[in-house]
This record gives structure tokens, C-alpha cells and sequence, in this order.
């Protein structure tokens, strides 16, 4: 039997489910290439999050960034959209007399070329809310201090007014993230009063942005490194708030409590919302931003998005930021491994399944739980490949890369 058979004998269309997998698009952060120091002044990351990690080759300059992410891409399969954060604005002569205040789309005009020459779907936008000397005691939207506060609020605005000509650009929405560090390291003494200062701070960002070119999005998190004790944008706020203002909620898989699990969030939101975003990547511990892998979590949550049709709902990108391992080599195989779950969950026999479920027949839903584990999915994840014009070995083109290029960069 050939493999497109095997699937074939579970109801399963291996051609159509390759056709899909290409036409996903996949957001992939620019910030895997440089340790998320970006390009407008800051030398080291702040904010709760935290690289670890002297791997030589960090990208340091746009030209740099620019030719690591060709490179990275040039390996990755499917359909692509570069997510950009504010910081990585492209200054020029301005630089040191503009602050992110004043951001405007000429600044990122560049990417929007390099997009356009990479020929990628779109591009995502975030404005940052960290590594900044305006971080009032690491407080940005939620600060007592008014300039400061006010300040980010119109970080945020100029940001969501550059996402808008960002979609326009390129005829696709752009997804806007916010997420702030906002927190605590110890017991607080007001756990209202920076999450009321919060609401209003956004209420204020998003008077007036672009509904046809901008889709904001909000990003919650348990806690953060240094700020152990309180997190203001926590996951029931962030769902209220989005609830209550008609925006998108974005889980970052990393931000929950080990034993939650975002692919079980994924559908109890969707009973809600028409679009949830997602922040794909792999807590350990304290960090919530290890390289994604092909991992059972990983599998689960494509396997939600498929089953539930949702491919077109749920806005997928990823999040991880590693500097001991190549940097090159971890942007491949993080967008690689989520391609592959989603590929996973395109070749089940969902509907099936689900009947068994409708039916009571929970016997006959472990058996054919457990006989699908061993469909040919390597075969057809190499079929896909090739189509792609890929093959499944990289890590030798990444190490003549890192030989020729990143070694040179001392
Ligand atoms: C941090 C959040 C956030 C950042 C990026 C750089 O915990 O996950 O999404 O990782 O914005
Ligand atoms: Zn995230």
C-alpha cells in the first residue's frame, strides 16, 4: 500500500491536506535573529523575559538581521509573514532625536521592501513596552506616573497607526500585539488600581484604530522573571477586556500555569471569539520561550485549529528566542515543528473521531486513537518538502552559513 493509501483507508486526503498545509500562513518573529535587543537603542532585554545564552553570530544590524531572516527563511516551507516589533524601527539620521513615541511607518518602510521582496504574505506589528529607560519602575500603561503612562499610550497609538498602513501595504490585516511587563516582584499593595490605570490606558490606544487594516490583540502572562509576585495584564483581565471591546485575545502557550494548557483554551475561546491569535512556543520552568518542537502540546494545539476548522480564525505565530543554540538553526526548526503538527493534525481522521465521541463509543475512540499513531506521517511530511523545493536535512547548510557569516561577525 502506498502511503496516500494508508491515509486514503482512513477517509484521509494526504494530497489535500499538503495543498492546506501551504496556504496556512505562519507569523515568524523577527526577534529569534538578535536575542530581542532590537535596533533603537537598548543594549541588553528587559521586561521580564530573558535570553540566555552567547552563541557567536548575533544579528546586530538591519543588514545583518535582514540577511540571517532571508537565509532562515529560505529553509522554512509554507507561507510566511514577518512579525516586527516597534523596536526594530529603522531610524536612520533620526536616530536619537525621534522616541517610540513618535514612530511613524517611514521608519518601517524598509521591512515593508525586504517583505515585499521575500515575497511574504504580510506583516505583524508589536509595539514594545519594554527595554526602554521610560519603564517607570518597570511599569509602562499601568504606571501612577502620569508622563509615563501617557507616554506609552501614545507608543501604542503611533503603533497601531503604522500597523495600518502595514496591512494596507500589503492587502492583509496586521495583527497587533500588546504585552507588557507590567508587574510586581513582591506582595503588592493595590492589585486594582494598575489594572484599572491598564483599561484606560488601552481604552485610550485604541480610540479610533484602523478596523479594516488592524486586528489588536492582547497577551496575557502568569508572571515574569523579577516580577514573580503580580502581572497585571493577567489571563482573566485580558479576556474581559477583549470580551468587552470586540478585539482578539492572544495565548502565548508559555504564559499558563504548567498543567493549563492553551489547546484547550484554543476552543473555549472560539466558542466566543471569531478570531483567537497565538504566541506558539515552549515554556521550561521559569521560561516561557524555549524553541518550539515537534511535542505532544505542540500537536495538540494544530490538532484544535484543524479539527475545528479554525485555520482561518486562528492567527498563528510564534515566539521563542534562543542564544546558546545556532540562532539560525532554532528560527528553522521552531516554524519547521509547527508546520509539522499542523500536517499532523491535517492527516487524522478528525471527523471520524468525532463521531466515535457523538456516538458513546469510547472504546472504539481509543482504539482508533491508538492505531493512527502509526499512519506514514514522515513520508508525507517529506512529500511536502520536496514540494516546497526542501529536504528534511538542514543542518549542514546552517553550519557553511554559520562558518562563512556568522563567524565573521566579532
Ligand atoms: C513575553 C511575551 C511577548 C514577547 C515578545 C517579544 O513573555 O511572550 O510576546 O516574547 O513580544
Ligand atoms: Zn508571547
Amino acid at each position: 500500500m502506498t502511503e496516500k493509501e494508508k491515509f486514503a483507508k482512513y477517509g484521509v486526503d494526504m494530497e489535500g491536506a499538503l495543498k492546506t498545509l501551504s496556504e496556512v500562513p505562519i507569523s515568524i518573529h523577527c526577534w529569534q535573529g538578535d536575542d530581542v535587543i532590537g535596533f533603537d537603542g537598548a543594549d541588553s532585554l528587559s521586561g521580564g523575559i530573558q535570553t540566555t545564552g552567547n552563541y557567536p553570530g548575533r544579528a546586530r544590524t538591519f543588514e545583518e538581521l535582514k540577511e540571517d531572516i532571508r537565509f532562515a527563511f529560505s529553509l522554512m516551507p509554507g507561507k510566511k509573514r514577518l512579525n516586527l516589533h516597534a523596536s526594530y524601527a529603522i531610524l536612520g539620521t533620526d536616530k536619537g532625536k525621534v522616541d517610540r513615541d513618535g514612530y511613524t511607518y517611514k521608519y518601517f518602510e524598509p521591512w515593508v521592501e525586504f517583505a515585499k521582496e521575500l515575497k511574504l504574505d504580510g506583516i505583524d506589528f508589536n509595539p514594545t513596552f519594554f527595554g526602554h529607560p521610560k519603564m517607570k519602575d518597570g511599569l509602562s500603561l499601568s504606571s501612577p506616573d502620569e508622563p509615563t503612562r501617557k507616554f506609552w499610550v501614545e507608543h501604542g497609538k503611533r503603533s497601531l497607526e503604522i500597523a495600518a498602513q502595514l496591512g494596507k501595504a500589503f492587502g492583509k490585516p496586521c495583527l497587533v500585539n500588546i504585552w507588557i511587563p507590567d508587574g510586581f516582584k513582591d506582595v503588592p499593595a493595590d492589585r486594582l488600581g494598575p489594572r484599572l490605570r491598564l483599561k484606560k490606558s488601552l481604552d485610550e490606544m485604541l480610540e479610533g484604530y484602523d478596523k479594516q487594516w488592524v486586528i489588536p490583540a492582547v497577551e496575557s502572562k502568569v508572571f515574569g522573571i523579577g516580577l514573580e509576585s503580580y502581572t497585571v495584564g493577567s489571563n482573566e483581565f485580558y479576556q474581559n477586556y477583549a470580551a468587552s471591546r470586540g478585539i482578539c485575545c492572544l495565548l502565548d502557550n508559555g504564559h499558563y500555569h504548567p498543567l493549563e494548557y492553551v489547546s484547550d483554551k484554543i476552543p473555549a475561546l472560539l466558542a466566543f471569539y471569531d478570531r483567537v491569535a497565538l504566541h506558539v512556543t515552549r515554556g521550561v520552568r521559569w521560561d516561557s520561550d524555549h524553541v518550539v518542537i515537534y511535542d505532544d502540546e505542540t500537536r495538540e494545539i494544530a490538532k484544535e485549529i484543524v479539527r475545528n476548522d479554525a485555520l482561518g480564525k486562528v492567527i498563528i505565530g510564534l515566539d521563542y528566542f534562543d542564544a546558546s543554540i545556532n540562532r539560525i538553526f532554532a528560527w528553522v526548526s521552531g516554524q519547521r515543528a509547527m508546520q509539522k503538527a499542523l500536517l499532523y493534525a491535517l492527516l487524522l481522521p478528525n471527523g471520524q473521531m468525532k463521531r466515535l465521541q457523538d456516538e458513546g463509543d469510547f472504546t472504539a475512540l481509543m482504539d482508533m486513537q491508538e492505531r493512527v499513531k502509526d499512519l506514514p506521517f514522515g513520508c508525507a511530511w517529506e512529500k511536502y518538502l520536496k514540494e516546497q523545493g526542501l529536504e528534511e536535512e538542514f543542518l549542514p547548510q546552517i553550519k557553511a552559513y554559520e562558518a562563512r557569516i556568522l563567524k565573521e561577525r566579532v
